[in-house]
């Protein structure tokens, strides 16, 4: 086979396509030749901390959102390979919510022990996939940062794993300009120490306001107070904390909402979300999607469906991850190597019209996480990737939300069962509002 595939991104989803080849390739598969692109000097996505904000030494944007104290928001059972187990890499059962560092170094141990790190060209910027119908390839063209050098190659595939966790959507309020303290983006905060003795103001209801608030608390803000556009979170919140209506101006150090309320302010973090930014791609290769369960146009959440020879990986808002990056990659794979016929291109529509539909009638978190799972694990089910205990997954989250509900600043103490290996994992030595050292050292080590 003289095909060539090129990804882009080598975060959990792109390392999730490099692994399903050479899954592919170990049982005796001939497999293309495959060239993952990645910007960063090193793998792992979002993962991969840096201290880094706004450009980096290449003049490119920083990719990393993540921050210093991290922990899974999730119990990791719910995002376990289902070939390459947490016991499996660690060599013994960890504890349910572990922190960035730890997530880091199982990400890596799968691709490590699958050996695919030469099939990736690091600190290689992608500038501009374009495609020629006559020849039905993709021309490619990047940017080498380290020798500063530009050069073009063909592909008969590409697959987009460029994250959508990273471009973030900055609304502006009034008085921004005249406020006397700092405002920035979820995307540039990196240590909660920064805000310890502070009031901090964050604008945004989901993830990243819950935990980049509860991140501050932990580390000595004074105060948190959380704006919400649409609904409070509604979480029984510490003494400190308070949630009000949305912003309306900002007054020297006074932050005025749209109950009438103030309050004295001295930094404000906008968890505003994040959009889907592809500067790569032209208008008829390129997805145009909100953060949402089903995006239109990939048929089975993965194909472009007017073109497809381009795939798209980890695209959706995300209950689940890295198993259905997995489930993804494995099946853009089987399309790939020609064992899983596509349909034409008025059905395939016509299926996505069906998915985004249910998906527009999802009554509650619940019924959204059972959608996903059902998602993941049926296109699991379509390729050789290990079947997945669906159910037992669901089941983390379910109590993970129970948690939540019942002790925000508590529930990362809780243990869940594996679903691939049964495993129930042991209680972490410290709580988590204790825990102040997030390294791996830490993590694993005694108290
Ligand atoms: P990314 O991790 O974003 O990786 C994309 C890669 O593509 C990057 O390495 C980037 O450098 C590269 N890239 C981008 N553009 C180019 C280009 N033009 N050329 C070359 N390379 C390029 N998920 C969980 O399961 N649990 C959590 O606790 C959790 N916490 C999160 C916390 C935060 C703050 C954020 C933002 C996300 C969190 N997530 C969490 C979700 C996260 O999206 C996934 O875990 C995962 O990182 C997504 O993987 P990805 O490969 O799709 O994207
Ligand atoms: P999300 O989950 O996309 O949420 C974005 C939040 O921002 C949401 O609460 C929105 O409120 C709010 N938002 C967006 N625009 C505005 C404006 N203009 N004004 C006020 N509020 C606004 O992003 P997160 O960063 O929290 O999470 C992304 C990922 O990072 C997630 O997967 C985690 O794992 C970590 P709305 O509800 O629409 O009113």
């Amino acid at each position: 086979m003289n095909k060539r595939v090129a990804v882009i991104g080598a975060g959990p989803s792109g390392l999730a396509q490099l692994r399903a080849f050479q899954s592919a390739a170990a049982k005796g598969a001939e497999i293309p030749e495959v060239v993952c692109f990645e910007k960063q000097g090193n793998w792992g996505g979002l993962w991969n901390y840096t201290w880094r904000t706004g450009l980096d030494q290449y003049g490119e944007q920083v990719h990393c959102s993540m921050y210093r104290y991290l922990w899974s928001n999730g119990p990791k059972e719910g995002l376990e390979f289902a070939d390459y187990s947490f016991d499996e890499h660690f060599g013994r059962p960890i504890a349910s919510y572990p922190p960035r560092a730890v997530l880091f170094d199982y990400i890596e141990g799968r691709v490590k022990k699958a050996g695919v790190r030469d099939w990736i060209r690091f600190n290689t910027a992608v500038r501009q996939v374009t495609f020629d119908a006559e020849s039905a390839q993709f021309t490619v063209t990047v940017h080498d940062l380290v020798n500063d050098r530009t050069y073009s190659e063909l592909f008969d595939y590409v697959v987009v794993a460029s994250g959508h966790f990273s471009t973030p959507n900055v609304p502006s309020f009034a008085g921004f300009e005249g406020f006397n303290g700092r405002v920035l983006h979820a995307h540039d905060f990196r240590d909660a120490r920064e805000f310890a003795g502070k009031d901090v103001l964050l604008i945004g209801t989901s993830y990243s306001a819950e935990d980049i608030g509860s991140q501050c608390w932990k580390y000595g803000a004074r105060s948190i107070t959380i704006s919400h556009r649409t609904k409070p979170m509604g979480f029984n919140w510490p003494d400190n904390w308070s949630e009000v209506p949305l912003l309306e101006r900002v007054d020297g150090h006074t932050a005025l909402f749209r109950d009438g309320s103030s309050k004295h302010i001295d930094a404000i973090i906008l968890c505003t979300g994040y959009v889907h930014h592809f500067p790569f791609l032209g208008d008829d290769l390129r997805l145009k999607t909100s953060n949402r369960l089903w995006p239109l146009g990939l048929y089975n959440g993965v194909v472009w469906e007017k073109n497809p020879q381009l795939f798209y990986v980890g695209m959706q808002d995300q209950w689940y991850t890295f198993n259905m990056f997995d489930a993804q990659a494995w099946y853009a794979r089987d399309v790939m190597l020609g064992r899983l016929p596509l349909p034409d291109l008025a059905t395939m529509q016509a299926e996505s019209a069906d998915w985004r539909k249910r998906e527009e009638a999802l009554a509650d978190d619940y019924a959204a996480i059972r959608y996903q799972s059902e998602y993941t694990a049926g296109l699991a089910a379509l390729t050789d990737y290990p079947p997945l205990n669906i159910e037992g997954m669901n089941e983390a989250f379910f109590q993970w939300k129970k948690h939540k509900k019942e002790d925000i600043m508590g529930f990362r103490n809780n243990s869940y069962r594996s679903a691939i290996t049964g495993t129930i994992s042991p209680p972490h030595h410290t709580p988590w509002k204790d825990a102040l050292d997030d390294s791996l050292e830490s993590y694993l080590g005694k108290p």
